[in-house]
């Protein structure tokens, strides 16, 4: 077994940000003290604390909801599209030219890799703004008919995986279509949410049409189970979702579910091998795992299982976990104890239910969270680990003889959020992607984003579209 050793951020990358002590809620264009209770938020790869939190109650909500309200009645709904655009466009090319320090203090309380947050989550976010700000004076082609309106306040949920970018992908189209949000961040990754909110200011974006609300699960029911919000737009678990459509059920509040995933990666005996191994390893070690689209089932036709398996073991076996803040490093920290708990407890259930576990000989520090990239092979669909989103970094393998074969054990999960293919023959990427039921198929790709295309799922992955001109349709009227 490797041993553990100590691990510090290199100083000069700490250097860009200017973490505070504490932080306050964000409402109504200030900075203001929560009513007591607060949270620390640490970084996940050294358990360092990095800063008090507000944690928003009952109370702080209601304010910040009725900051939203005023925004939305005075201001924000009656200012022309055009005019909205601007402040989205001057938001955008701020997040461009902040991104280095945006991507810097993601990874230090995410855990994520640096190269992923500056290359990915950070880009796609302006991209966002930007993709939005576009629609802004164009919504009678959103999809509404010719007169769309705005819902008006939306109360927005999101999870720690993607911090800022989901926070794009939810404030960004609400802005557009003229409403006034509350977003509460999770309780884990608060901070970037919160240089947003400075973003704001610096955007000179009038009071009160973004309000930020630090806290935890009690402080995301009180927001949903807010009388005053016309719109819940939630990011999260599955489990939490349905608590979610339970809290609005009878109301007339509008409600898009981003939930769970167990997506299949299958690859056909014909896919050109080397591509289709650099798509698994994205598909699965991306940002440790902890996405709700990862190809956390790999779906392999049995004539090449061998030759694919000991090609992935290769490969796995070169990449560097460690120092988040490294621009070398492809998988960072898990983000948090429960969720490495959560891994640990569901891979030994694998190694328990028969799977065979493998993982390459790795070196990970001794403090902080830290879990190996991890194969199990000889799942079969019954297992625990087949069935159930470990959102960490671990592969299932399961082999296929037939397409059919591969589309029903594909289809064989109560989600439906995503799906790759792997093959030459183009005929069957369109067969097999009419066939599976997933909101998202990828084809000789994976996990690729775009804010132009929609996104969302079946089943038990939740309901309503982000992203693309769909994404306007969940808040107008
Ligand atoms: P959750 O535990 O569901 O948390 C999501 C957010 O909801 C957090 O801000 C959380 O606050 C808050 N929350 C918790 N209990 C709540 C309640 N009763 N009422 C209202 N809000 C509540 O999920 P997570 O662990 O953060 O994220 C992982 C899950 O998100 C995975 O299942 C993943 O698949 C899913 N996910 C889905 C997508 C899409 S696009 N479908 C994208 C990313 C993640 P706290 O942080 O304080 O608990």
């Amino acid at each position: 077994m490797p041993s553990p050793f100590e691990y510090a951020p290199a100083p000069e990358s700490r250097s860009i940000v200017d973490i505070k002590p504490s932080y306050g809620l964000f409402i109504g264009g200030a900075f203001v003290d929560g009513r007591g209770k607060s949270f620390k938020t640490i970084n996940p790869a050294t358990e360092e604390v990095l800063a008090e939190v507000a944690e928003a109650d009952e109370v702080d909500v209601d304010a910040a909801v009725k900051a939203a309200r005023r925004a939305y009645d005075k201001v924000w709904s009656r200012m022309p599209g055009r005019e909205r655009a601007k402040y989205l466009y001057r938001i955008a090319r701020i997040i461009q030219e902040r991104g280095r320090e945006l991507a810097v203090l993601e990874s230090i309380d995410n855990g994520k890799p640096i190269k992923e947050s500056r290359d990915v989550d950070v880009p796609t976010v302006a991209a966002h703004f930007f993709y939005y700000a576009g629609w802004a004076d164009k919504l009678e082609y959103a999809g509404r008919g010719p007169n769309p309106r705005p819902l008006g306040v939306a109360g927005q949920v999101i999870p720690w995986n993607f911090p800022l970018l989901m926070l794009a992908w939810k404030i960004a189209p609400a802005l557009a279509c003229g409403n006034t949000v509350v977003l509460k961040p999770a309780e884990t990754t608060p901070l970037t949410a919160l240089l947003f909110a400075g973003i704001c200011q610096q955007a000179d974006l009038p009071p009160g049409v973004v309000n930020i609300v630090t806290g935890a699960g009690g402080t995301g029911q009180a927001l949903v189970g807010h009388p005053g919000i016309d719109k819940v737009a939630f990011t999260g678990s599955t489990e939490v979702g349905k608590a979610i459509a339970r809290t609005v059920a009878g109301t007339d509040k509008k409600v898009t579910l981003e939930l769970g995933g167990k997506a299949a990666n299958i690859v056909f005996d014909d896919a050109p091998l080397d591509q289709a191994v650099e798509g698994i390893v994205t598909g699965i070690f991306f940002n440790q795992g902890h996405v709700c689209c990862a190809g956390s089932r790999l779906l392999v036709q049995e004539s090449i299982a061998e030759e694919l398996l000991g090609k992935l073991k290769r490969r796995m076996s070169t990449l560097r976990v460690g120092d988040p803040l490294d621009k070398n490093t492809d998988i960072g920290a898990i983000n948090s104890a429960e969720q490495l708990a959560r891994i640990r407890e569901l891979s030994d259930i694998g190694e328990a239910e028969g799977a065979g576990r493998w993982s390459p000989e790795c070196e990970v520090p001794q403090h902080g969270f830290w879990f190996p990239p991890t194969l199990f092979t000889g799942v079969s669909q019954a297992h625990r680990i087949a069935r159930e989103e470990i959102f960490g970094p671990v592969l299932s393998v399961l082999t296929f003889r037939t397409p059919s074969e591969a589309v029903e054990k594909a289809n064989n999960t109560p989600y439906g959020l995503s799906a790759g293919v792997w093959t030459e023959k183009g005929s069957r990427i369109l067969k097999v992607a009419s066939e599976l039921r997933a909101g998202v198929v990828w084809a000789n790709t994976f996990n690729k984003f775009d804010p132009t295309s929609p996104f969302g799922g079946y089943q038990e992955s939740g309901y309503g579209r982000e992203g693309g001109r769909h994404g306007l349709e969940a808040y107008l009227k």
